[in-house]
């Protein structure tokens, strides 16, 4: 009876920890499965775009005022993807200061021609539409060439003459409909570094009343153009619809077949959200797949903000057909008839090693200063007088939440006399909605901001020069805890609900949650600084997560 009990057990957590994992942490690298999981990229990931170069597969997300800005990814079998570089690294590229969260860089398209790589984007809030080149795609990445473009979410497409045809969305002159918008296609002239000749409007979208038609992107298959967008806005009416052409600048026709995916027809109760936005890619193979964006919910509510998935597309004459007989997207599936190739696996701790920090870790809003040094496995992060609650860049370094369940730690050295002094751990999504567990002069303090109200949730005396912060997260809750050693951890504050990060709490809207480090002098000058030791993040495995097939 007890071994049948064990056996069991064993079981039921194998089974939880596929639930919270993702392709990154998977169980086994030496056995290849035969099945995916989404999202492929989870935590903040949306508006992906991917394009295939031999074959290898790179693929660019948005990031609005991360930096850097616009991660690229690459990966041979389309469900492993390794971080290889940001494409906006510089931050002479562009200035991300004074913009809410929500801002900055938009919808991205990644293309490649001719030896080549392109990027083309909207900065929101910042000049507007723009495109960088690269020869090899983890950088470095050319000054953006600043387009005289209207609108966001731009692609570029190369027509069999070579003709280099730009494809954006933009609002239109008199609103038949609220939200209307069209897309529409213009020539870039690369020689000329600028949009020349006629601007020509493709589609309002499939729907009579298609509000906010976005993310456009032309493709030419079996000898026809067919443009590929997006409608109904980035969430629960969120849907992908396609549109055929004999000729690039249309007449571009609806498919009946439209809406080619959507999940709003699931209502409000589905646990994957809004998926939509997507871009396709030929294998190798001959193989055709789509990766898009969607969000998990719990309880209605999404706190890893928008992620990427992936899912199969098979053509029936021209016609796109997703997953063909499930007509939506999987949580799990055959996966792409390419190499199994997994990426080392990420560990927990990362210890700072070596002189710059890894890839992982962002700041928010482009920083005008250094602001921190890696050296000796320590992180040093200077006190500034500017606080995470303004549109400014202040002292923080954050990691993408990925997982519903997780925990994350640090053990930290931060000592001061002075009131206005604080350092510690923060759970970030916007200048209005984060939590902070700061150390000051003599005390311990757990502070939550919602909605931009602050609310100290509780203050511990305590005046030891190192303390460990730890944070569990588990859905829609999380605890803190502190302790002078790692392993005799004590909570401070009850259980937080992470409403605070999740979407749609007042500006909370593109973007994601992040985990890190923050210090601050409060509007003061400071020469003092505060060091980590090491820096935790992994996904945890609690009692069993449901997701329906
Ligand atoms: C993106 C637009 C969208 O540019 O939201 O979901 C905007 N779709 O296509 C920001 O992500």
């Amino acid at each position: 009876m007890k071994n049948i009990l064990s056996i069991i057990l064993v079981m039921a957590s194998i089974i939880s920890v596929a639930q919270n994992q993702d392709n990154t942490f998977s169980i086994d690298k030496n056995t290849v499965p035969k099945t995916f999981t989404n999202p492929v990229l989870t935590g903040f990931h949306p508006d992906p775009s991917i394009c295939r170069v031999g074959n290898d597969y790179y693929l660019v997300n948005s990031t609005f005022v991360w930096y850097p800005g616009l991660p690229i990814y690459h990966s041979k079998d389309l469900v492993n993807w390794k971080l290889i570089g940001h494409a906006v690294d510089r931050p002479n590229m562009v200035d991300f200061s004074g913009l809410p969260d929500k801002l900055g860089l938009f919808a991205p398209t990644i293309r490649y021609n001719e030896g080549t790589f392109y990027i083309i984007n909207t900065c929101v809030g910042c000049k507007m539409n723009f495109y960088i080149t690269a020869k090899d795609p983890a950088g470095p990445w050319s000054d953006p060439i600043w387009l005289d473009a209207p609108g966001i979410d731009p692609s570029i497409f190369w027509d069999e003459d070579g003709t280099c045809i730009y494809t954006g969305m933009k609002s239109v002159e008199k609103e038949e409909w609220p939200t209307q918008t069209v897309a529409f296609n213009q020539v870039l002239n690369l020689e000329q570094k600028k949009l020349v000749g006629e601007r020509t409007e493709l589609t309002y979208g499939h729907a009579n009343n298609a509000s906010y038609t976005e993310g456009p992107h032309i493709y030419k298959i079996n000898g026809k153009y067919l443009l590929m967008v997006s409608e109904g806005g980035t969430g629960l009416y969120h849907a992908l619809t396609v549109h055929h052409s004999d000729s690039i600048n249309g007449p571009y026709i609806s498919n009946y077949i439209n809406p080619v995916l959507t999940h709003r027809h699931f209502g409000e109760d589905f646990p994957v959200h809004a998926i939509g936005h997507g871009d396709l890619v030929q294998t190798q193979n001959g193989e055709w797949w789509c990766i898009m964006l969607g969000k998990r919910r719990i309880n209605k509510t999404t706190t890893l903000g928008r992620e990427t998935f992936l899912a199969k597309v098979e053509f029936e004459d021209n016609t796109p057909v997703f997953n063909p007989g499930k007509g939506k997207v999987l949580m799990k599936q055959t996966r792409p008839d390419l190499p199994w190739t997994p990426v080392p696996k990420e560990s927990k701790r990362d210890n700072f090693e070596g002189n710059k920090l890894g890839m992982k870790w962002y700041t928010i809003r482009t920083p005008k200063e250094d602001f921190y040094t890696v050296n000796d496995g320590k992180v040093t992060l200077n006190l500034r007088k500017e606080v995470m609650d303004s549109l400014v860049n202040s002292s923080i370094l954050i990691q993408r939440i990925k997982h519903h369940k997780f925990e994350a730690s640090t053990k930290m050295s931060f000592s001061t006399k002075k009131d206005n002094e604080q350092a510690g751990l923060t759970i970030y999504r916007t200048n209005q909605n984060h939590f902070k567990l700061l150390k000051d002069k003599n005390s311990l303090i757990l502070l939550k901001s919602h909605l931009g109200e602050q609310t100290e949730i509780a203050r511990i005396p305590y005046t030891h020069k190192d303390v460990y912060f730890h944070v569990k997260g588990n859905d829609l809750v999380v605890q803190f805890w502190y302790g002078r050693s790692e392993n005799k951890l004590q909570p401070i504050g009850e259980k937080q609900n992470l409403i605070v990060i999740a979407d749609g709490q007042g500006n909370t809207q593109f973007n994601g949650p992040g985990v890190g480090m923050y210090a601050t002098s409060n509007g003061k000058e400071s020469k003092n600084s505060v060091i980590f030791d090491w820096f935790d993040y992994k996904p945890l495995t609690y009692k069993m997560e449901s997701e329906n097939e």
